[in-house]
């Protein structure tokens, strides 16, 4: 069993961690840098111990001192919530090494989904439907121009080290190839020190619907629904929805199969997600990318499923079996996750941290606020700009959509500028209430 957490993370996700670990008994210790000395989950946790300077390279990403916190507070496991070190599997090898448990998968299956083309060639192998394209890295130009002479222009060319759309590149034409090949492997290569990249047919305007599944360490794998998250902007997510609307349920049950397939094909254990692209047109769905974390937007499948996933992320942790089967999970209504972001949407989305001067949350049934925020916090400059999650639930999505619209109406965020406005603009618009729009949409919908 697991007695005492150390929290690798900060912010909304810190505070989901700590009141997961409340409700177990387990006693929780905050790491925080010298911008966080001030905020809720330091407050919240039973010990905190300062790591270390604003910048994330100096705290939040600085092993040792995360390794020694564990180490002085006698904490037995260390959960890394998603960002910063949760998806590297060097720390959670030191973790192992240093007798501490890492709440999440092991290195290995870790390593392994963060090479994309490693990934994709073990989930072909496994029977997984795949986009057309490279059985793993492109060596050569040459090589990318055979692979795509034989599945089609347009081509993506995808860093194997990238993942959520850095280093990637398009090709309409073998003419362009030869620049987009020579861009994303340059690209790659600075990005990541690692310039391989793999080439694949490229999918128009494909929805985004990844499935979230969980494994104990009995080979027990459950998948707990999907989520459309095709409302993207430049590759970060705004807005995530269960389920997803344009599925039939024999495509539904397929996909899930195949989220299964993926977990068992790396021994997987721990919460995960499986990254699809669906197309509409053919209604084929492809494996895109494995995530080996806890997602930011887990809650959307925690109101559709009731299933608690931080609650079993710490049971499948300390080695309990899954107290579920698959038989036994259904989907109830609908929910919508709103990122709410402390960015100006009337300028280009760009940071506006700051004083938070009036911080009034919405209630009522079906709403619920992930938020660390509060009236007279600082956001601090140096991180990510997502202050709070806006969950809603309702028994349709129509009645969500009205529901979400409520809530932001009662949502008060003063003194900075933040992205509630931008919510009501999308919810209202018609591609959004149809619900087919695809990863395409809000590019052309900021337009005009
Ligand atoms: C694609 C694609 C179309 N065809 N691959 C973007 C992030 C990274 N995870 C992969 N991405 C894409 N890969 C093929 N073969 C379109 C995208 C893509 C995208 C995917 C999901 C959500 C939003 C997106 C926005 C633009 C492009």
């Amino acid at each position: 069993m697991i007695r005492k957490v150390l929290i690798a993370n900060r912010g909304e996700v810190a505070l989901r961690i700590i009141r997961a670990c409340k409700e177990q008994g387990i006693r929780t210790v905050a790491v925080y840098s010298e911008a966080d000395e001030d905020s809720v989950p330091v407050k919240f946790a039973d010990e905190h111990v300062c790591i270390g300077p604003a910048p994330a390279s100096q705290s939040y990403l600085n092993i040792q001192q995360i390794i020694s916190a564990a180490e002085i507070t006698d904490s037995d496991a260390i959960h890394p919530g998603y960002g910063f070190l949760a998806e590297n599997a060097g720390f959670a090898e030191l973790c192992a090494k240093c007798n501490i448990k890492f709440i999440g998968p092991d290195a290995n299956a870790i390593r392994h989904m963060g090479d994309k083309a490693t990934a994709k060639q073990t989930m072909r192998a496994a029977g997984v439907p795949c986009i057309p394209g490279s059985d793993g890295v492109c060596e050569t130009l040459a090589d990318a121009a055979t692979v795509a002479d034989e599945c089609g222009y347009p081509v993506i060319v995808k860093a194997s080290a990238g993942g959520g759309g850095k280093g990637m590149r398009l090709a309409q034409d073998r003419a362009e190839l030869e620049s987009a090949y020579n861009m994303a492997r340059m690209e790659a290569q600075k990005a990541f020190g690692d310039g391989s990249v793999y080439v694949e047919k490229y999918v128009l305007n494909p929805k985004h619907v990844e499935v979230q599944i969980i494994a104990d360490q009995f080979g027990n794998v459950v998948a707990l629904g999907e989520r459309d998250c095709s409302l993207q902007r430049r590759h970060q997510k705004l807005l995530e929805e269960s389920p997803c609307v344009v599925l039939d349920e024999e495509t539904r049950q397929k996909m899930y199969a195949a989220a299964i397939k993926a977990a068992k094909a790396v021994n997987y254990t721990s919460v995960g997600t499986v990254e699809f692209l669906y197309s509409s047109q053919t209604k084929e769905f492809y494996f895109m990318e494995m995530n080996t974390r806890i997602q930011v937007e887990h809650p959307v499948t925690e109101e559709v499923t009731g299933i608690d996933l931080m609650s079993e992320m710490l049971h499948v942790a300390s080695g309990l079996a899954l107290p579920f089967r698959q038989e036994d999970i259904k989907q109830s209504g609908h929910a919508i996750e709103c990122r709410i972001n402390a960015e100006d949407p009337e300028r280009g989305f760009c940071p506006s941290p700051g004083k938070i001067t009036t911080y009034y949350m919405p209630g009522g049934i079906g709403v619920r606020v992930d938020s660390h925020c509060y009236q007279g916090y600082v956001i601090p400059p140096y991180y990510d700009s997502m202050i709070a999650k806006l969950i809603i639930h309702a028994p349709t999505r129509k009645e969500c959509v009205r529901r979400a619209l409520r809530a932001l109406d009662e949502f008060y965020i003063e003194g900075i500028a933040t992205t509630l406005p931008f919510y009501r603009n999308v919810l209202m618009s018609k591609p959004f209430l149809r619900g087919t729009f695809g990863t395409g949409f809000l590019e052309e919908f900021l337009v005009d």
